[in-house]
């Protein structure tokens, strides 16, 4: 296997794209080597610019639940094509999206739109700041909801990947009011409520946090939110992004029977166009321009060629149930086979699995949280990255990612991945 094409274009790419990526954890800092480019994918593989092949495990970090270019999403996009990409007014699609998305999210009442799941959770934050009339809000250590400013607070996902959780550029006025507790510690945000009564706007939590490697909730740690945002009239808000439409057709939120004042979305939604979206209660959303004083605004927000994708995407699972019960059936399959290897090998790392989202931790620590998902080899799992790439599987590269499943995935693409990952674990361990 040869890579000689993708490090051409990663030195041509240095030269006028920062790290040659358009993405930190794309670059491998944290596996070391050189990121492959990739020309093409289709069902369960990528292919790169030198022909190689990849089952992979990302799925462009979320988005491709139903494997890369599904033929009912590329139709959908075909048939916008010809009716040019944008116009900057309303569309029948925006309609028929917010209705499709308020029919399948609990929490959904109204929403609006946006085109990353960063814009979304931007906006929710501003939109329960102009609703409670408070200043702060209290974010999870660990947890990353995409690069606003007010979330690179002890942040997780590439932030933490690059090691620099707190990053330069975020001013002390905004960081004074972003307050951090660890996930799943409910007497911890008790305590920073109890501390500033009156002045929290918004709990903004990932209900499965996917940003710290995969990291689930204890029970009662989001009922335990739940009641202290009723208590207290902070607003409950959900970051899935990475779990909404895909633990369930209503999300965690659906899965795990907790529902939060608002909901913000990205990945799924889109079908792999650039789609964000946040929504919730109506008295909250009406509160967001033109109808109330919140303003947000976005030039291709419900862009008629990415709703096109988003349509067809959601429209696919509300009608396929089926798919969550196939997701289901994959995670449990490749968890398993991950479980019996590493028993063979005689090794006790930690999996953390949830339907089709799952990380294997290089710690034989329980990892319920920022700190104890940091006691994992990060080096160790580098080398790991390194042997399945050779492989022929493609993973998230980077410890503090979750992994994501497609219903791409067959039996033998399964068994595939686990007999790669045994030969991957004994070369780099047993054989070490
Ligand atoms: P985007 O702005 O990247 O569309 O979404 C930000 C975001 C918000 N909330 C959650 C829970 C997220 O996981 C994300 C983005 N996820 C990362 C993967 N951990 C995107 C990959 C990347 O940064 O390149």
């Amino acid at each position: 296997m040869h890579t000689t094409n993708s490090q051409q274009l990663f030195d041509r790419a240095k030269q006028f794209i920062p790290g040659g990526v358009n993405s930190p954890v794309r670059a491998f800092r944290a596996v070391g080597g050189k990121p492959l480019f990739i020309k093409s994918a289709k069902g369960a593989y990528l292919y790169d610019e030198d022909g190689n092949a990849y089952l992979e495990l990302i799925n462009s970090w979320g988005p491709m639940v139903l494997g890369h270019a599904h033929e009912e999403i590329e139709q959908a996009v075909r048939e916008a094509l010809p009716d040019s990409f944008s116009f900057g007014a309303p569309t029948r699609r925006e309609v028929e999206m917010a209705e499709l998305i308020a029919g399948m999210v609990p929490s959904v009442e109204k929403v609006r739109m946006v085109s990353s799941g960063t814009e979304a959770t931007m906006s929710a934050i501003r939109l329960a700041r102009g609703f409670t009339g408070r200043e702060k809000i209290i974010k999870f250590e660990g947890c990353y909801h995409g690069h606003g400013d007010s979330f690179l607070i002890a942040a997780g996902s590439g932030a933490i990947t690059m090691g620099v959780p707190d990053s330069p550029g975020v001013t002390v006025g905004v960081a004074r009011d972003t307050l951090t507790a660890p996930f799943n510690d409910l007497a911890a945000v008790k305590t920073l409520v109890d501390a500033n009564p009156g002045n929290i706007a918004a709990i903004i939590v990932e209900p499965v946090a996917g940003n710290m490697g995969l990291v689930l909730p204890v029970k009662g740690f989001l009922e335990g939110l739940r009641e202290v945002c009723t208590r207290h009239g902070i607003v409950l808000i959900f970051d899935e992004v990475m779990t909404g439409f895909r633990l369930a057709k209503g999300g965690a939120q659906e899965r795990l029977g907790v529902t939060p004042d608002l909901t913000t979305l990205g990945k799924i939604i889109g079908g792999g166009m650039p789609v964000g979206a946040y929504g919730g209660k109506r008295e909250i959303m009406d509160f967001i321009s033109p109808v109330g004083p919140v303003y947000q605004a976005g030039t291709l927000s419900g862009n008629p060629v990415a709703m096109a994708a988003g349509l067809a995407m959601l429209r696919h699972l509300d009608a396929h149930p089926e798919v969550y019960q196939k997701l289901e059936r994959t995670g449990d399959a490749l968890v398993n086979g991950y479980r019996e290897s590493l028993q063979k090998l005689g090794l006790n790392y930690t999996i953390n699995h949830i339907g089709s989202m799952f990380s294997l931790f290089f710690t034989e620590q329980p990892v319920y949280d920022f700190a104890t998902a940091k006691t994992s080899d990060t080096g160790l799992f580098g080398r790991y990255f390194q042997a399945m790439l050779k492989r022929g599987v493609y993973l998230a590269p980077s410890q503090y990612e979750s992994l994501f499943l497609s219903t791409a995935l067959t039996e033998r693409h399964v068994e595939t991945i686990i007999r790669a990952s045994q030969e991957s674990l004994e070369e780099i361990l047993v054989k070490a």
